[in-house]
C-alpha cells in the first residue's frame, strides 16, 4: 500500500513533474496549467473537507428543528460551490481544454472534471444553487430525523427490517410495511423542489437535464444508460420470472394464503422495497444469521478488515476507528443519525470514515464487506500518482462493486468455514445456497435497472407530473418487479421518496446495477484465472494474487478509461454474461419446482 500523501506536499508533488527545461511552448502551456491545477486543488481540498465535515455532523447527529447543522452546511456547501461553479474557473478550464494537444492527457482529465463539478454549481445560476443546497439538507433531515412509530413506539429502521424477515403474521407485516412508507409523503413537496432545482442547475452549463448530467459522469448518454439498463434487465428476465413465480407460491404457503396472488404483495417481502429477498431461503447446514447473531457488533467491521488484510492491503487506520460512527445510537439519545449505511473520504486523502448502524445479522455482515470495499478505494487511490481531482472509482459502478464482490466472497461456504463462522460442518445444499444468492443479486436487477433508473428518469428527464409519482412508481413496480401495494397508493403518498437514493443520491442507482455486472465479471476472472475454483464455491480469504489484482484496479482511481480498466483486468468489455451464467444452474432447477404453477409475469418477447 502507497503512503497517502499530505495535502501540503500536493502542490510540490504536481508542479514537480512538470519543470519547464525550455523555451518549448508546450512546455509553458503544460507548466502554467499545472500551476492553476495545484492552486485550484488546494482550495478545493480545503473547502471540501470543511463541507464533508459539516455534512457528517449533519448525519450523524441529527437534531430535528436545531438549525446549527443545517448553517454550517449551508456556509460551507455555499462556500464550496462558489468556487467550484466560479465564471472564472470555468473559463480556465475552457481555455486550456482547447489547448487539448499542448497539454498532459493527466491534466485534461482534471480540467476536464473541473467543468463537471462547476456544472453542478454554476455562478451563473447562484440563487438557485443557495436554494438547493438548503432544500437538500432540508430533505435529509427529514428522511433521517423522522420518528417511524407502531402502536405508538419509536421504532428504528433496524426495527423494521427485523420484523419484514422474520414476522409471518400478515396485518403485522402490513402495519409495519405502512410504517415504512410514512416518511415517503413528508418528503414529497422537497421532493418536487429538488427535482426542478436540480434540473436548472445543470441545465444552467448545458445539460439537458439532472439525469443526463449524473449520467455523462460514464462518458454515456441518457439513451445509452436507460438502452443498457432495459438489456440487462431483458438478459436476466427469464430467471427473474422463475424466481417470481416461486416466490408467490412459497410465501403463499408461508403466510398461510390459499389463493396464491398474481402479483406479489409488497408487505410479503422481506425487505422495504422488495429489493433482496435473500431472506426467504435457509440454506441447511448455513445458517449464518443464527451463527452471525451471536456475535458483538464490534466483530462486524473487524472481521471485514481482516478480510482485507488477508489479501495483503494494511490494517485501517486508527482514525478511522476513532472517527466513524459505526453502530446504532443508544436507545435514550435525545438526536438521530442517518441510518443507511455510507462511507467517506473527507478530505479526498486520510480522512476516512463509514457511517453504520450494525447490529449482528447476515444483512449487516455484507454491508460491512460493501462499505469496506469504498474505505479500501479511498485508500488506494489517494496516492502521489493521482491527482486530488481523479481520487474517484475508474467510474461510480466500480466503486459499488469492489465491496460488494468482497461480500459475495464473504457469503460463499469455503470462506465462512476458514474465518470460523460456520462451524467446519455438515453438507449444503449447493442448490439451495445458489438460490439465496440469487433473491439477493437477481431480485436487485428490476429494481435497480428497471424501476429506479425508470423512475428517475422520467423524474428529472421526462418531466414526471407531480400528480403521477405515486403512479407511475407503482406502475414501474409492477411491470419490473411484479410487486404490488397491499391497498391503493394514492398521490398523498410518496413511496419513491421513502428510499435513501431517491432524496440525496439523486439519478445515480444504475450505479448499483452495473456495479453487479462488473461484480459478476471480476469474480468470474478471479475464480476461473487466479484461484483456480469454481465461481461458486471459493475461497479468497488469505490469496495475496486477488489483493494484487484488486490494487491494480483500485490504485488509479480515475486517472484511467474505465472502459479500458475492465478490458485490460478480464480481458472483456461490459457484459451480463458472467453474471447469468453464474445463475445459469438455477434455472433448470426453478423450472422444475415451478412445474404445474402459473406463471403470471409475461415471457420475454421476441
Ligand atoms: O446504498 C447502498 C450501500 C451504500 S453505497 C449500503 N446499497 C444500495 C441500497 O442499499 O439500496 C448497496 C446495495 C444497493
Ligand atoms: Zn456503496
Amino acid at each position: 500500500m502507497k503512503k497517502v500523501i499530505f495535502l501540503a506536499c500536493i502542490g510540490i508533488l504536481f508542479t514537480g513533474n512538470t519543470r519547464v527545461t525550455g523555451a518549448n511552448p508546450d512546455t509553458s502551456v503544460r507548466q502554467e496549467a499545472q500551476t492553476y491545477l495545484d492552486e485550484y486543488t488546494d482550495e478545493y481540498q480545503s473547502l471540501y473537507y470543511a463541507s464533508s465535515k459539516a455534512e457528517w455532523e449533519a448525519n450523524t447527529h441529527i437534531v430535528p428543528g436545531d438549525p446549527t447543522n443545517a448553517k454550517r452546511v449551508q456556509e460551507t456547501n455555499e462556500a464550496l460551490s462558489r468556487f467550484t461553479g466560479s465564471a472564472e474557473n470555468i473559463r480556465t478550464a475552457q481555455k486550456f481544454l482547447k489547448k487539448k494537444e499542448q497539454i498532459t492527457p493527466l491534466q485534461v482529465n482534471q480540467f476536464e472534471r473541473i467543468l463537471y463539478i462547476a456544472a453542478n454549481n454554476p455562478q451563473t445560476v447562484e440563487e438557485l444553487v443557495k436554494k438547493r443546497i438548503a432544500a437538500e439538507a432540508a430533505q435529509n433531515e427529514n428522511l433521517y430525523g423522522y420518528d417511524f412509530t407502531i402502536g405508538g413506539e419509536s421504532v428504528s429502521a433496524n426495527d423494521i427490517d427485523e420484523i419484514l424477515t422474520e414476522e409471518t403474521d400478515l396485518d403485522k407485516r402490513l402495519e409495519t410495511w405502512q410504517t415504512s412508507k410514512e416518511v415517503g409523503a413528508v418528503l414529497k413537496d422537497g421532493l418536487v423542489n429538488l427535482r426542478n432545482l436540480r434540473n436548472q442547475t445543470v441545465q444552467a452549463l448545458g445539460y439537458d437535464d439532472y439525469f443526463t448530467y449524473q449520467v455523462s459522469d460514464y462518458g454515456m448518454t441518457r439513451q445509452e444508460m436507460t438502452d443498457l439498463m432495459r438489456q440487462m434487465n431483458r438478459e436476466l428476465y427469464p430467471l427473474y420470472r422463475e424466481i417470481h413465480t416461486f416466490a408467490r407460491y412459497e410465501l403463499a404457503e408461508k403466510y398461510g394464503v390459499e389463493e396464491v396472488p398474481e402479483m406479489l404483495p409488497a408487505h410479503w417481502l422481506p425487505n422495504r422495497w422488495g429489493q433482496d429477498w435473500a431472506s426467504m431461503v435457509e440454506v441447511e447446514g448455513m445458517d449464518l444469521d443464527a451463527a452471525l447473531k451471536k456475535k458483538n457488533p464490534e466483530w462486524f467491521p473487524k472481521q471485514a478488515e481482516r478480510f482485507y488484510v488477508s489479501l495483503g492491503f494494511e490494517p485501517l487506520p486508527q482514525s478511522f476507528w476513532e472517527l466513524s460512527s459505526l453502530y446504532p445510537l443508544p436507545e435514550d439519545a435525545d438526536y438521530k443519525k442517518n441510518n443507511h449505511a455510507s462511507a467517506w473520504h473527507l478530505n479526498l486523502d486520510d480522512d476516512v470514515r463509514c457511517l453504520q448502524s450494525v447490529v449482528p445479522n447476515s444483512r449487516w455482515y455484507e454491508t460491512t464487506h460493501h462499505e469496506l470495499g469504498h474505505i479500501y478505494y479511498f485508500i488506494a487511490y489517494s496516492n502521489p500518482e493521482v491527482p486530488l481531482l481523479l481520487r474517484e472509482g475508474a467510474n461510480r459502478a466500480y466503486h459499488e462493486a469492489v465491496g460488494s464482490l468482497m461480500g459475495l466472497a464473504a457469503m460463499q461456504k469455503p470462506f465462512l468455514d476458514e474465518v470460523g463462522v460456520l462451524p467446519k460442518s455438515a453438507e449444503t445444499d449447493e442448490m439451495q445456497a445458489l438460490l439465496k444468492e440469487a433473491l439477493n443479486y437477481v431480485v436487485f436487477i428490476p429494481w435497480s435497472a428497471g424501476v429506479m433508473t425508470e423512475f428517475e428518469n422520467d423524474l428529472y428527464a421526462e418531466n414526471l407530473s407531480k400528480d403521477a409519482f405515486n403512479a407511475r412508481w407503482w406502475e414501474l413496480k409492477r411491470e419490473y418487479q411484479g410487486i404490488v401495494p397491499p391497498e391503493p397508493r394514492g398521490e398523498e403518498y410518496c413511496d419513491a421518496a421513502s428510499k435513501t437514493h431517491i432524496n440525496n443520491d439523486a439519478a445515480q442507482y444504475y450505479d448499483y446495477a452495473m456495479s453487479y455486472l462488473i461484480l459478476f465479471q471480476l469474480h468470474d476472472h478471479i475464480s476461473r484465472n487466479i484461484l483456480n475454483q469454481d465461481p461458486h464455491s471459493v475461497n479468497y480469504y488469505g490469496s495475496k494474487e486477488v489483493g494484487d489484482f484488486l490494487k491494480d484496479i483500485l490504485e488509479p482511481g480515475a486517472t484511467k478509461d474505465w472502459r479500458k480498466v475492465l478490458r485490460e483486468t478480464t480481458g472483456q468489455g461490459l457484459s451480463a454474461k458472467p453474471m447469468v451464467r453464474y445463475f445459469d444452474p438455477l434455472m433448470e432447477y426453478l423450472h422444475k419446482q415451478n412445474e404445474g404453477r402459473t406463471y403470471t409475469l409475461p415471457p420475454l418477447e421476441g
